[in-house]
């Protein structure tokens, strides 16, 4: 018999059943401690996938739990369908089942009050931003969503959704677009500007975007820019929970475990962490009540957790697609893949600028290989490797880059960059190929297709590729011999014969 489907009318059902016997009634999910309807929107979400839901959500229905409060979420999801269809007939609900070493757990989360999908209703999407009461604007929408150069924070005039606001922007469909408009709108209204958080993986993560919709500001509504600049908060935040994507054996858990049918469900690790820069002069929701950690300067956070964890995932998930192993568990369990994680852990380490306060770097790298070896969790490596070019400047280059300041040991980094270039390649170690899926797949693939399987034509196309590699490791012939030997190892040997070597003898 299939389970009722989660959604107000289930949860209000559900709290009086336990009432009624609460021995009976004992496990099943955790409920919302209260009334989600009683909650009013005071924030908007950008990219309403699968970590937002495992994460900021999380900490916002903590608060609304502890401290009440009109803090729900609504979520606009730029890309597809599917978050509005699966959520929205649940009237927002849904269930984070948290597979850890002991028995699965799972919560009803009511912090969300609807997503609306962009692409079907565009002007809805708009509206949203601009209701008074929202003083918050959160965004995960990915890496490559924003189309703000890393280098210079200017506008990538090339980048589709920004090329389409440039020409519209009155009926905006990107990141910086629609934070333009609102933020105009809502001053030519009258009303407050709100904050704007971003949390995806991004070096200075709030420098960033504020200069990027400075950017797109002077294009398309140069009298907003002092505006901007003086009234609108663009706080920087680090954020870290691992959530792969929800597979039948997330929601099928969820059904058994928490008695209802969830289409919506995510499931995510134990562990969680939110560094937030305390900047928000509209008001915000104690988020430190649920354990965030707010603070005046982000950056160390960031930098070790990009350097520390995204680093070392993006090495699990190239070497261990190319490999053959389908999860980052698989990845870690083997012992010479291992030991060269350990050393780009370190080497990151050492490559910070400043160490964050009241964290032991080496305590930290051991967690992290706690979590990557979790087996109940199902990350996948070709998830992880996804989106190439957008991730490895500040997970491997900028450590790398900064490694060679030093006259610290770049191997590791080379290695990992090594096995980069070999993914770019499309086929695993067995012969089987594969998509690469990156932005910069048709400029990757000239070069692939240019160098055959020469790994010193491959490493110097692709460490040519524009704007990607910092001067300092294109000009270090020390480190292009790394990577070139690296990767000639990886293309005649394989890549777990390549692991071997660099790991040296156990
Ligand atoms: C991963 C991250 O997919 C990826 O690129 O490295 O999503 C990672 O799982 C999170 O940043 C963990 O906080």
């Amino acid at each position: 018999m299939t389970p009722p489907r989660l959604d107000a009318a289930w949860l209000a059902a559900e709290r009086q059943r336990r009432r009624a016997d609460p021995v009976a009634a004992r496990g099943g999910a955790a409920l919302p401690g209260y009334r989600p309807q009683a909650h009013g929107v005071g924030i908007v979400h950008l990219g309403a996938g699968a970590f937002h839901k495992a994460h900021q959500a999380v900490y916002t229905d903590d608060v609304l739990a502890r401290d009440g409060g009109d803090w729900r979420i609504r979520g606009i999801s730029l890309r597809g369908e599917a978050a509005a269809q699966a959520l929205n007939p649940q009237d927002g609900l849904y269930t984070v089942l948290v597979r850890g070493e002991r028995e699965p757990s799972v919560r009803v989360v009511g912090s969300i009050a609807e997503v609306i999908a962009a692409v079907r209703d565009p002007q809805a999407a708009r509206q949203a931003l601009l209701d008074p009461a929202v003083k918050v604007v959160t965004l995960t929408v990915t890496e490559k969503a924003y189309g703000i150069d890393r280098a210079s924070g200017r506008l990538m005039r090339e980048h589709p959704a920004v090329a389409r606001d440039l020409r519209a922007p009155d009926e905006p469909v990107g990141v910086l677009g629609m934070l333009v408009w609102a933020l105009g709108r809502r001053r030519a209204l009258g009303a407050a500007p709100f904050t704007v958080l971003c949390c995806d993986n991004l070096p200075d993560n709030g420098h960033l975007l504020r200069a990027g919709v400075l950017d797109m500001a002077a294009a398309v509504a140069p009298e907003l820019v002092p505006w901007i600049a003086e009234q609108v908060a663009f706080p920087c935040s680090m954020v870290d929970r691992i959530t792969p994507a929800s597979t039948d054996a997330t929601l099928d858990d969820v059904a058994r475990l928490a008695g209802c049918e969830d289409r919506a469900a995510v499931e995510t690790e134990p562990f969680s962490m939110w560094v937030i820069e305390d900047r928000f002069p509209e008001g915000r929701p104690a988020w430190e009540h649920a354990g965030a950690l707010m603070v005046d300067d982000v950056a160390p956070f960031e930098r070790m957790k990009l350097r520390m964890l995204n680093g070392a995932h993006s090495l699990l998930a190239y070497a261990g697609h190319v490999a053959g192993w389908t999860y980052v568990r698989e990845a870690i369990a083997d012992p010479d893949l291992s030991r060269v994680l350990r050393r780009l852990m370190d080497g990151a380490a050492a490559s910070l600028e400043r160490e964050p306060a009241g964290l032991a770097l080496r305590d930290y790298a051991d967690a992290l290989c706690r979590r990557f070896a979790n087996p109940a969790m199902a990350h996948e490596t070709y998830q992880i490797a996804m989106d190439g070019t957008e991730k490895i400047p500040q997970r491997l280059l900028a450590p790398a880059d900064r490694t060679l300041l030093l006259q610290g040991d770049v191997r590791p980094f080379a290695f990992a960059i090594a096995a980069w270039m070999r993914y770019c390649l499309g086929v695993t170690d067995a012969g089987a190929s594969y998509a690469l899926r990156d932005p910069r797949e048709s400029e990757i693939l000239a070069v692939v297709q240019a160098g055959g399987r020469d790994a010193a034509a491959l490493s110097q196309g692709l460490m040519g590729l524009e704007g990607l590699f910092p001067v300092g490791l294109r000009e270090s012939a020390v480190w292009r011999g790394l990577v070139a030997a690296y990767l000639g190892r990886m293309l005649d040997r394989g890549m777990r014969a390549a692991c071997r070597e660099l790991a040296g003898p156990a």
